[in-house]
Formats: structure tokens, C-alpha cells, sequence
């Protein structure tokens, strides 16, 4: 390819995978499957490896740097980041709009925003090219995590008509589920959990190694701007429409108000309606919607007169410790609950606490009959935050690990250098029972019916011992069961039977390895598709995996190596389980192989993301712009500029009846 097809096809390719990026981390809506994706995303990377004179620093694939051998560097604002004032009650709301509306000298209107639970930052575009991104710091001067920020997917790295300077403000935080997950697999190596989302956003954004911080699901809304009148932008509302249109996430729960009983009524809405988002929020931003009348309020010294923000009182509740109990997970560890006194919090009725491990308990020195204050981490779990040893009357016990296992009575070890208990017994029936409701479990190997009941069930009348033995069970003996008839013991069986086509990532999944999570378990499979190939791996190879850590490389290596994996590996695949994986390969044989298609209007059968892996399981790619590279368009019903481009190229078009027929020949 001559050098300037070859940055031509280098541009679109990053206009694709910005485009495709947008519409599924932000928007929520892909077009394209993964697996196009993949592809896309792997022919840059191949052609930047072959010409690196032509990467630019907003290529998609620049988002994970090298990591940084010391601290941040400080750098100060342009345009300082000022904090909010609060207000933790209505009347202080009204206060602030009535101080507000005389100072103007007339009415307002406010725009209402969720306060979002996370690390304030500043992105500095010059040019339209993402340059740094600085933290809050004392609002004057912050750190630049520019290499660690760029790791988020949500925040363009490149915005189309931007001024020459801007500064986007806006919040990075963890959701809830990534801050869960996270940590569950501090949990599983021995560390001590994070206390809440926010803590997590900030402990990730410190990371000297980018790639740390790219493994942590961070997001991005964006809220607001250095310099409104500079960027021509009237209004709050306006600014929120324009940061959509740079493509950044904005959170959609706004609200323009022009009464305090309007602003007063949001509040209302989400104080119970917050525990219901993805993502932690603290309170409700209050903002004086029109610029103009901003810049005549102007700034306290330490705050704006024209926002404040309405505080929630932090959700917590008062209950007792009724007694301390063990739960053994699949993985052998004895993880201690407290149980409570139910109490009211955040919308549920909470019984049970987690308390993690050991030193948790040590630490916040909780003991059996204690009164303690709870609250849920990342909205979800319920966890013990504090003591009242005040109301200790010395009937209180301390808690110790048991010395044996509550289920098979072997003896627990606590490993050097770990906080975890764990039961010795490798045969322990109470880890072999997690360990089959793990594997039939959505995320794994996807076996509808068979939950937490049936596995106990399976156990009681000794039809199962391990996982392998699922794929042994006849319609027949499971018939003898309670409740079950002929029909639900043939659909369960058939539903056994569907999981052996679930493919080695979901069933490296499925085993529960230590460390393994059902993300490392499919780069795994990506990089060694059949066991053959990942039992020969050694944990040096393993850790060349981008995500693989040595921790897991080790877990999964030592796991393999076991003579009883081995035994419980050839029993599935006597029972006939796939234990390969298709990998994203490209087919060169296909009938739209070296085809560049482009779908558009609607389709009568199926999606058009369907129709797109249809169009890449047969080598094809799938664009969403019609160019002059563009080889074949298929329109269905209703479609617009796409098709009139196509027809002005002279590219060949295909109606939905024409590419069915393709499909259908091969
Ligand atoms: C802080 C926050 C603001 C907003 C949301 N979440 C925050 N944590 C918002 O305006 N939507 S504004 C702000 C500040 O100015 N310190």
C-alpha cells in the first residue's frame, strides 16, 4: 500500500472504533458485535505495528501507556475548580435560591444535577486533541493523571469542532458492580476491602501503571466547562446538550427548575430513587441555569453563589451482632457474616453483614453482641462501618475463626501471608457443592434449572459427587426426585446437554479457579483456545497476557497441574464438553471476504448487529460510513443519506432479499 492509502486506512479505521466505541460504552447501543469489533481494533494495531511513524496520540489504541516511574506531576489550573457549599435541608435549598434571585434582582431558573460519588477532574483539549486531564487537587493546583484517565473509554480522546483551548469538567467514578468485583478479587488475594466506590475510583486513578488503572472500569460524566462564554455556550442546559454532542457521557437525571417546589420535589425523587443507579451519588447539584446570570453572582471566597449542593444524609443504620457465622465458598475460604438484628437500610430489610476475613474483624475489633452502625458498600452489601463500645456491658464475645471445617470438619489453615482461612479438605463436600453452583451458574456455564435447590437436591440422593457428573445424568433418576416430573427432568437434562457447547472460556470459568474471574478466564481462552495449548503454557507465558496478572497466572497454572484436575478435565471431555474456544480469526475463504459492507435501514429479519456477524462469521467488515473503500451496501426498509451516498459512488446495493439469499447459499 502506498503511504498515503495507508493513512487513509489508518484514519478510518479510528473513526470506526471511535464510532463503535461511542455507541457502546456511551450510548449503550452497538451496532457491531464484539467480534467486529475485535477485528477493527486488531487490523490498526497490526498496520501501527508495521508503520509506527503513523500513530497519533488519540489512536484507540493509545489508551493504555507505559507506566510512570514516580509521583504526578503538579499542575495548575487555568481556570480554578472551585467546590460546591452544601445545604443539608430544604430550608437551606430555599435559602440559596431566595439569596440568588435578590442578588440578581429577579427570577431564575435552576437546572438540577445528581451528585455524583467520585474524583472531580479537569480534561484540557487543545486543539480538539485530549492533552491533560488534572485532579481537583485544592482547586488551584492538582496532579496530572492524564496516562491513567486516557485509560477510560467514555472520555473521547478527540473532539470534532472543538475551540482551540477547552476544559471539560466533569466526575470519574467507579460503578457499583465494578467496585463490587473488585472487591471480590482484593477479597481472593488477601487484601483488605475498599471501603466504598469512591475510595476505589481514587486508589485506581493513583496508579503509577496505567494498565492497573485500565483494568478498573472507571467512567466519566461530564458537567461542565472552564470557559462557557469563550465556547459560546449560554446556559447550563445547554452546555449539557453540547458535552452530549462532544460525545462525553452526560448523566441524563437533570431537571431545569424554575421553582424552589420544583428544585424541592427532585430532591424528593432521588432520595430513595439514587439507590437504584449503577454508580454512588452523595447528593443533588443545584445550579443557576443562565451563564449570564453566573457571572453576575460570581464566587464567595471559597465558593460559587450560582450552585450549591444538597447533601444526603449518608445511609446508615444502628443495629446488633447476634452472633458471628462462617460460609465456605467454592474456593475453600471461610468467610465470616455477622448476623443482625434486621434493620431498615436503604430500601431493604438487612439480616447479614459480610465481615470479610479475620483482621476485618480485629481491626474494627467487632465482637458477638456488640451494637454496630452498617452500611452498604457500593449500595449493595451490607457492611459493618463502626463499633459503639460505649454501649458494650461485658457480655460481649470476641469471635474466633473455627478450627474446623462447619462442613466436613477437616482441619482450617490459614496460609502465610494471607487473610483468608481455608478448609484443607480437597474432597470437602461443602466446597464440591459451591463449587457445582458456581458452574451452572449464569456467568459460567449457563445450565438453566439447575440452581442452589436442585444442586442440593442432586447431593442429598447422591446422584452427583462433581461437576463432570451432571453430563451423566439420566431422565430416569432424576424422575425419582421430589417435584420433578418427566418433563422437568428432560429439561433439565437437555439443558445440561446444551452447556457442553459453552466453550473453554466459560468453563475455565466455570471451575473456580482461585483468581480466576470470568474476564480473565476469556483473554485466557482468547490467547491459548484449547486446553491442549493452555496446559502447556507456563505462568511466564501466561502473565504475557494483557490483564494476566502473576498472581492468577500462578493460580491457574498450579490448578492445572493438580493430577485431579486432570481427571476431572478428561471426564468432561469424555462427556463431550468443548474445551476450545473460537477465536477471533479472520476468514479469508468467506463470501464477503475482503468485502467492506455497510448496513443500513431497517432490517425485516433480524438485527442489523445480527445481520453484521452474519456478514464477519463469512470474513467481511462492517463499516458504518459509507466511502469511497466502501464495496457493498445492504439496505433494508426506510434508508437515507447512507444509501443516497452509496448510489452517488456507484457502490452495488443489495436489498435485504439479495443478502439473504447470499447467506443462504453459504
Ligand atoms: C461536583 C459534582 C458536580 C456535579 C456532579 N457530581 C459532582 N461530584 C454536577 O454538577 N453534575 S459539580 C461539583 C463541583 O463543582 N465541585
Amino acid at each position: 500500500m502506498a503511504t498515503a492509502d495507508i493513512r487513509a486506512r489508518l484514519e478510518e479505521l479510528r473513526q470506526e472504533i471511535q464510532h463503535h466505541s461511542y455507541l457502546y460504552y456511551v450510548l449503550d447501543q452497538p451496532e457491531i458485535d464484539d467480534r467486529a469489533f475485535d477485528l477493527l481494533y486488531r487490523e490498526l494495531v497490526e498496520l501501527e505495528a508495521a508503520h509506527p511513524e503513523l500513530v497519533t496520540p488519540d489512536s484507540p489504541t493509545q489508551r493504555v501507556g507505559a507506566p510512570a516511574d514516580s509521583a504526578f506531576t503538579k499542575r495548575t489550573h487555568g481556570i480554578p475548580m472551585y467546590s460546591l457549599a452544601n445545604a443539608f435541608s430544604a430550608g437551606e435549598v430555599e435559602h440559596f435560591m431566595a439569596r440568588a434571585e435578590q442578588l440578581l434582582g429577579t427570577a431564575a431558573e435552576y437546572v438540577t444535577e445528581l451528585k455524583i460519588d467520585g474524583l472531580a477532574v479537569n480534561l484540557v483539549y487543545e486543539n480538539g486533541m485530549l492533552r491533560y486531564c488534572v485532579t481537583r487537587g485544592d482547586g488551584r493546583v492538582g496532579e496530572d493523571i492524564t496516562a491513567n484517565v486516557k485509560t477510560i473509554r467514555t472520555i473521547p480522546l478527540h473532539l470534532a469542532d472543538a475551540p482551540a483551548h477547552l476544559e471539560i469538567r466533569g466526575e470519574v467514578y467507579m460503578p457499583r458492580r465494578a467496585f463490587v468485583e473488585l472487591n471480590r478479587q482484593r477479597d481472593e488475594a488477601g487484601e483488605p476491602p475498599l471501603a466504598n466506590c469512591r475510595n476505589a475510583a481514587a486508589g485506581s486513578l493513583r496508579q503509577l501503571d496505567p494498565r492497573v488503572t485500565a483494568q478498573r472500569r472507571l467512567d466519566f460524566f461530564a458537567y461542565g466547562i472552564g470557559d462557557a462564554e469563550a465556547a459560546g455556550i449560554g446556559s447550563q442546559r445547554e452546555l449539557l446538550e453540547r458535552l452530549a454532542a462532544y460525545r462525553f457521557r452526560v448523566n441524563p437525571n437533570y431537571r431545569l427548575c424554575r421553582t424552589a417546589a420544583e428544585v424541592l420535589a427532585e430532591v424528593e425523587r432521588w432520595r430513595d430513587g439514587r439507590h437504584d443507579l449503577a454508580y454512588d451519588t452523595d447528593g443533588l447539584v443545584v445550579k443557576v441555569n443562565d451563564f449570564a446570570q453566573q457571572a453576575e453572582l460570581g464566587y464567595t471566597a471559597k465558593d460559587p453563589r450560582w450552585a450549591i449542593a444538597y447533601k444526603y444524609p449518608p445511609e446508615q443504620a444502628v443495629t446488633k451482632v447476634e452472633n458471628i457465622s462462617v460460609s465456605l465458598g467454592r474456593t475453600g475460604v471461610l468467610t465470616p457474616a455477622a448476623d443482625l438484628t434486621p434493620v431498615q437500610l436503604s430500601g431493604t430489610v438487612v439480616r447479614r453483614a459480610t465481615l470479610h476475613n479475620i483482621d476485618f474483624i480485629r481491626e474494627k475489633d467487632i465482637r458477638i453482641g456488640d451494637t454496630v452502625t452498617i452500611h452498604k458498600a457500593g449500595e449493595i452489601i451490607p457492611e459493618v462501618v463502626s463499633v459503639d463500645t460505649a454501649r458494650r456491658d461485658g457480655s460481649e464475645r470476641e469471635f474466633v475463626m473455627p478450627e474446623t471445617c462447619p462442613e466436613c470438619g477437616s482441619l482450617v489453615r490459614r496460609e502465610a501471608g494471607q487473610a483468608a482461612y481455608r478448609c484443607t479438605n480437597p474432597h470437602c463436600p461443602g466446597v464440591q457443592r459451591e463449587k457445582m453452583i458456581h458452574f451452572a451458574s449464569r456467568d459460567a456455564m449457563n445450565i438453566e434449572g439447575l440452581g442452589e435447590a436442585v444442586v442440593d437436591l442432586l447431593l442429598e440422593h447422591d446422584l452427583v459427587h462433581n461437576v463432570a457428573d451432571f453430563y451423566r445424568l439420566q431422565p430416569a433418576e432424576l424422575e425419582q426426585l421430589p417435584r420433578f416430573g418427566a418433563k422437568r427432568a428432560a429439561k433439565l437434562v437437555a439443558a445440561i446437554a446444551a452447556s457442553k457447547e459453552r466453550g473453554l472460556a466459560r468453563l475455565l470459568f466455570g471451575l473456580g479457579i482461585r483468581m480466576v474471574g470470568a474476564k480473565a478466564a476469556e483473554v485466557i481462552a482468547q490467547r491459548y483456545p484449547t486446553l491442549a495449548a493452555l496446559t502447556a503454557a507456563s505462568a511466564e507465558e501466561l502473565q504475557e497476557i494483557d490483564g494476566i496478572g502473576e498472581k492468577v497466572a500462578e493460580q491457574l497454572t498450579e490448578y492445572l497441574r493438580l493430577p485431579a484436575t486432570g481427571e476431572l478435565l478428561a471426564a468432561l471431555q469424555a462427556a463431550g464438553l468443548k474445551t476450545s474456544e473460537d477465536t477471533v480469526q479472520p476468514v479469508t475463504d468467506g463470501i464477503f471476504s475482503g468485502e467492506q459492507v455497510v448496513l443500513t435501514g431497517k432490517l425485516a429479519s433480524g438485527t442489523r448487529q445480527e445481520a453484521a456477524a452474519e456478514i464477519v462469521a463469512r470474513g467481511g467488515k462492517v463499516l458504518s460510513a459509507v466511502t469511497k473503500k466502501t464495496t457493498l451496501v445492504i439496505a433494508g426498509e426506510d434508508a437515507g443519506s447512507k444509501l443516497t451516498k452509496a448510489r452517488e459512488l456507484g457502490i452495488p446495493i443489495w436489498d435485504e432479499a439479495e443478502f439473504r439469499a447470499a447467506l443462504a447459499k453459504k
